[in-house]
């Protein structure tokens, strides 16, 4: 049995739900039913202080940043470097030129998978990575194994339901100093599992490899701090958090990123140009081509902002205690499997199931019609869920503003869809 994460959760705070008004999406009817929003794992709703820092943006401020002298230019360029300090801040950067401004996860990864596996990858060597793996988090690996003439090995799951977690004990096999990088993630957006990120990174150092923590699942639904975790790597995306789409980072340690070579070359990340060639300049303006995405990196700032008058801590507890509430309901439903840790076990705000006889996409349908928003398929997870012997699951997945009630139209939803389908 692995070892319990380092997780405690202190009591919910009931008076989180007074949050639902600072989201307006979150007050309208679908099919003449209240919106119930679990699709949070897929993307986060916005609140009203978000949105206005987009607005207040492009109604007083728009401007290309870091090249003009006039005062709208300075404007844009103080918050768009202002946000990037706010998010060091978030995620305890000891330098916020660690911070690089992405598109997303997806980007982040594979600008480690392209500039630091192109130039430190050799035949022979191994990159770890873990059988829950996001497809944002397994196909570039798997492109850059293949580039270097590199193997990619995976850490198994435990249990028919994948219940068990990642199997730690195979760890002691599998990390050799032959894995120069070892990429995980965070919170499984498919199982809930809560990975020991801290453990690690910790077991990652010890043969020497660069660690890559994918944290689209955890960043603004946990505390995260990267020097606590030491990692070299660390990935997400602002839409998760309640910041728009289209922006998200790359935390990288200073000294490795560096040394990186940009994977995208152009304006704004060169010193010199001749016709010849040209120098880069150090991180983060390196990593950043082009004019960046200013309007977004500010508002990500203001998510962070958001979060963090609420408390991250205590959004944990939330998620917990919603998905021990969802486990043990959605458990008494029949003919139900759930896959991912079990009653009582740590697990992030999310509960995936499936039933023999009622495809994952007609449950979606269904519940629906009763104002649900629910996410149905293989959740970019194709591997895992072959491993599993399913092809799709349903996903419900919580955020600070749902309630215990939202749960109750889920379980009812699901009761009349067995019904309907089963009898
Ligand atoms: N998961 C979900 O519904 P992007 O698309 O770049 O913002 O995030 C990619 C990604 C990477 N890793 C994990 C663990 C993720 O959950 C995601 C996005 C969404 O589960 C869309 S499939």
């Amino acid at each position: 049995m692995n070892p319990k994460p380092e997780t405690s959760y202190p009591k919910p705070r009931p008076a989180l739900g007074a949050t639902r008004a600072d989201f307006p999406i979150l007050h309208q009817q679908v099919n003449g039913k209240p919106l119930v929003y679990f699709d949070n794992g897929a993307t986060s709703q916005k609140p009203r202080s978000v949105i206005d820092a987009l607005v207040h943006y492009y109604e007083r401020d728009n401007s290309n940043v870091h090249r003009g002298l006039h005062a709208l230019s300075m404007r844009a360029t103080d918050a768009y470097e202002g946000a990037r300090t706010r998010i060091a801040k978030f995620i305890n950067a000891a330098d916020p030129a660690e911070i690089i401004f992405t598109r997303g996860t997806t980007e982040s990864i594979n600008l480690v998978a392209h500039s630091w596996a192109r130039a430190h990858l050799k035949p022979g060597d191994v990159i770890l990575t873990t059988e829950m793996e996001h497809h944002s988090n397994l196909v570039p690996w798997q492109q850059a194994a293949k580039a270097a003439g590199a193997t990619l090995r995976y850490i198994p799951v435990l249990g028919a339901d994948a219940e068990g977690g990642l199997n730690l004990a195979a760890l002691d096999t599998l990390l050799t100093p032959a894995v120069k990088l070892f990429a995980f993630t965070h919170i499984s957006n498919t199982l809930g599992t809560i990975n020991d990120a801290a453990l690690l990174c910790r077991r990652a150092r010890a043969v020497g490899a660069v660690t890559v923590i994918d944290a689209a699942q955890s960043i603004g639904h946990a505390p995260i701090d990267v020097q606590a975790l030491d990692c070299d790597f660390l990935a997400f995306s602002g839409h998760k958090m309640c910041g728009p789409t289209g922006i998200g980072v790359l935390y990288g340690r200073r000294a490795l990123l560096d040394k990186l070579a940009p994977d995208e070359t152009g304006g704004g990340m060169v010193v010199t140009v001749t016709y010849e060639g040209a120098t880069w300049k150090p991180a983060p303006e390196r990593h950043e081509a082009g004019t960046p995405n200013v309007a977004d990196a500010i508002a990500l700032g203001a998510a962070c902002d958001y979060i963090d008058s609420i408390g991250r801590d205590v959004i944990a507890a939330h998620d917990h205690h919603l998905g021990q509430v969802a486990m043990e309901k959605l458990s008494a439903v029949p003919g139900i499997r759930i896959i991912g840790p079990r009653a009582g076990q740590p697990r992030g705000g999310l509960v995936g199931f499936a039933f023999a006889d009622v495809h994952a996409h007609d449950v979606v349908t269904f519940a629906d019609e009763d104002g649900l928003a629910l996410r149905g398929g293989h959740h970019c997870n194709q591997p895992l869920m072959r491993k599993l012997g399913l092809t799709s699951t349903t996903r419900a997945s919580f955020y600070f503003y749902n309630t215990e009630q939202e749960i109750d139209v889920l379980v009812g939803s699901l009761h009349r869809i067995q019904k309907f389908f089963v009898g």
